[in-house]
């Protein structure tokens, strides 16, 4: 293969000298509990391997990751988009991005923010934090019905709807501030679980704001059906990830401020934190016996504080813990250390044992094994080995979970089966179908947050670096560099067989609802309309059809002053054909997807004749595509 023979000579990717160094430096930081953890390699032009050092990674690229053109990708991977606020879909393994799925932002090019039903659903917030994104699951795997998606600005959980790759349902999280985690149940389509990560004043409305010790944090559960909040678990530590079993008993959450610190010294000065058990059954029985509290406007609060009771136990495990990931097998839950270089195994069938209070919290943890500077997430491949993301360190750790268990009972085994540089400062890793019980230990993906000196400079602010990892070769490859915008946090990677889209619009959902009964008010069909309605003194609605290439109405009038709604249905029958509509200098700009309906509101407050336009090319005549707004 020609990936083992590289035309040129190139530079080892890890210089063992300087990189001692800069672990040195990284440890003793951390170990003076400085601020910049492993940061310290991150303001360098340089790689840690010195000048000249990155390692390129030859032409394994076209062997392993390429997919020819007009050729599918295997698997969808559903990335979050971070402080972008959207979802991306990619193709893997060419990382190519086929979709940005628009949520907690707003959308130039599809209108999403700014067209009246997305309007509604945001509420006008139009700005938001993706973290965590997951799939709806059935016995254990993905359905392919829809995927949630976290707000960590605005405490919220999107849904998107996979027949659509649209946003369908928004919820508000109660009493929530800096959703992080989320987990849907994955024996069936059930809650979606929430973790709060900064404990707040409860209920946030002026009282106890300078006394942290009364601040508290929510593990929410939202069903993913109706997209509305069930419960609440009220706790002390705050929460980072989240994850579920798969039988629907538990939900797991990372505590890494167990001091309940508000500065940074306070948050990091136990030596050891939690991982939260919540017992679902448990729950589920108080609240239905109405043995809850009211906090703020929500009244299905469980009073979960003051340590391990009936709904929360709390796992011991070492300082400051970061991702909680199960085993596809559903046997273990892997708690990556963070600021301890370890990761905690927990045996999920000792939980029972640990709620009956026959067994001590820390006795469920059966493994503890050592796998580098920084473990933030872990994946897996189904065959019995964890591969774990190493923030500090730039590796991305194998290692196998048995080995683990038994070099925990005092067996003289190495559990460390492999490590691999990644490039560079990697935070979340998943693999393919990894969290699901069909994990198939293909494509492993290294979501690095910092690219330095790998691609091009683009001034201050640069690309990150998602990196694709072969695991099925005989030492784990690194075969392409994806550039990604900052920042998605997380990634899954599902199995192009799960997921089956519509080709156009199947007008269906609360976005049709809401048209229809516009329609059906104003006595019109959406399909043929072209007319101008007047609401009232000042308020118009205007029907239009769209067909390649030109709309139904290309003259119409309104007066200034009004506010006009445009409500535009493409009648194009054919796939991929989106027509648009966009009037000139009136911020007004919206897509309408084939077969869909679309509609934006816009003042219009000056006299003058205006172009419309057609923004997405359609058609030779696409440039003809266009008409007057006369304003009167
Ligand atoms: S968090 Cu970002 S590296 Cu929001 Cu999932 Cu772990
Ligand atoms: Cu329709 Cu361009």
């Amino acid at each position: 293969m020609s990936s083992k023979t590289p035309s040129r000579p190139i530079p080892n990717p890890v210089d063992p000298d300087s990189r001692r160094g800069f672990l040195t430096a990284t440890a003793a930081l951390l170990g003076g509990g400085a601020v910049a953890w492993g940061l310290t390699s991150c303001g360098s032009e340089d790689s840690p391997s010195g000048a000249g050092g990155v390692a390129p990674v030859a032409h394994a690229e076209k062997s392993k990751a390429h997919v020819a053109p007009g050729e599918h990708d295997d698997y969808y991977g559903f990335w979050s988009g971070g402080q972008s606020g959207e979802i991306r879909v990619l193709g893997i393994p060419s990382m190519r991005e086929l979709k940005r799925i628009p949520v907690f932002n707003f959308d130039a090019a599809t209108g999403w923010g700014a067209d009246d039903w997305s309007k509604a659903l945001l509420k006008g917030r139009i700005s938001g934090d993706t973290h965590h994104v997951h799939l709806s699951y059935t016995d254990g795997t993905y359905d392919g019905r829809y995927v949630y998606v976290n707000d960590k600005a605005s405490a919220r959980l999107a849904r998107v709807d996979l027949k659509q790759f649209e946003v369908d349902a928004i919820a508000d999280i109660p009493n929530s501030q800096g959703t992080h985690g989320i987990f849907p149940q994955r024996h069936k389509t059930g809650l979606v679980l929430c973790n709060s990560e900064f404990r707040s004043p409860q209920p946030n409305d002026g009282r106890d704001m300078d006394d942290p010790t009364k601040y508290a944090a929510m593990h929410t559960a939202i069903d993913g059906e109706t997209m509305q909040a069930v419960w609440q678990v009220m706790v002390n530590g705050n929460m980072d990830l989240c994850a579920t079993d798969y039988e629907g008993k538990y939900s797991f959450a990372t505590c890494y401020n167990s001091e309940g610190g508000v500065t940074l010294e306070q948050m990091m000065g136990a030596d050891q934190d939690w991982l939260y058990v919540f017992n679902l059954a448990n729950i589920q029985a108080a609240v239905d016996a109405g043995k809850t509290i009211t906090v703020g406007d929500f009244d299905k609060v469980i009073d979960g504080r003051g340590g391990d009771n009936e709904f929360v136990q709390r796992i011991p495990v070492p300082k400051s813990p970061h991702g909680v990931n199960i085993t596809p097998d559903g046997k273990y839950a892997v708690v990556s250390g963070k600021l301890s270089p370890t990761c905690s195994v927990v045996d999920i069938s000792k939980i029972d044992a640990v709620f009956a209070g026959s067994i001590k919290p820390r006795d469920a943890v059966v493994a503890e094994p050592e796998v580098g500077l920084g473990p933030l997430h872990t994946a897996f491949d189904g065959k019995g080995n964890a591969y774990t993301s190493i923030f500090i360190d730039s590796v991305m750790t194998k290692w196998n979970i048995d080995l683990a268990i038994k070099q925990f009972n005092g067996e003289a085994v190495e559990p460390v089966l492999e490590k691999v540089d990644v490039h560079y400062q990697v935070g979340h890793t998943n693999a393919s179908m990894s969290e699901t019980k069909e994990a198939d230990g293909k494509w492993l993906v290294a979501l690095c947050k910092f690219s330095k000196d790998r691609f091009l400079p683009t001034g201050p602010l640069r690309s990150e670096n998602d990196q694709l990892i072969d695991m099925t070769s005989e030492k784990l490859e690194v075969v392409h560099d994806g550039t990604a915008y900052p920042e998605p946090h997380d990634a899954v990677i599902v199995a192009k067989d799960k997921i089956h889209p519509e080709k156009i619009a199947t007008r269906t959902g609360s976005r049709y609802e809401m048209y229809e009964k516009w329609a059906a008010e104003d006595g019109v069909d959406l399909k043929t309309a072209n007319e101008v309605i007047r609401k009232g003194p000042k308020s118009v609605r205007v029907y239009m059809t769209s067909q390649a290439p030109s709309y139904g109405m290309t003259e119409m009038r309104v007066k200034a002053g009004d506010t006009v709604t445009f409500v535009c249905t493409n009648i194009d029958n054919v796939e991929d054909l989106s027509h648009g509509f966009c009037l000139i200098g009136h911020d007004c700009n919206m897509v309408v997807n084939t077969n869909g309906t679309n509609s934006i509101t816009v003042k219009i407050p000056n006299k003058g004749m205006y172009w419309f336009y057609c923004p997405w090319f359609c058609h030779a005549l696409h440039l003809e595509m266009r008409g007057r707004l006369f304003v009167e």
